[in-house]
């Protein structure tokens, strides 16, 4: 940015910063699931139409995806609601002791 020189009331010069526009959109994060060999297809289906309301149709893609590439993308959202969706899917699997794993990274 340009450094405009002003003048005070005693004449001197003063230098004056202008601030930057600061316009950054907040970042989005990607929740991904990764793939497992205990899981049941059916419980990573379920966890897919119930906590990013996938169809069945959808939900079994992206599971068979995840099962045969290792990792998969459930969704993209703000921090915060990434963050819920990991704690929540991770509870849901510990809760009913499946070994699922749910993380989020930047999109
Ligand atoms: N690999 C698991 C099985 O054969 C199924 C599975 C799919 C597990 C996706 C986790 O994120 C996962 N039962």
């Amino acid at each position: 940015m340009s450094e405009p020189s002003h003048h005070d009331s005693s004449g001197d010069q003063l230098a004056v910063e202008q601030s930057k526009p600061k316009l950054k959109r907040p970042p989005l994060y990607k929740v991904i699931l990764l793939n497992d060999d205990f899981t049941p297809m059916d419980f990573v289906v379920l966890v897919l139409r119930n906590f990013f309301a996938m169809s069945e149709e959808k939900a079994t893609q992206i599971m068979l995806h995840v099962h045969t590439r290792g990792i998969g993308v459930c969704g993209v959202y703000s921090k915060d609601v990434a963050e819920t969706k990991v704690t929540q899917v991770n509870e849901f699997s510990r809760k009913h002791q499946h070994p699922l794993m749910c993380a989020m990274e930047e999109a």
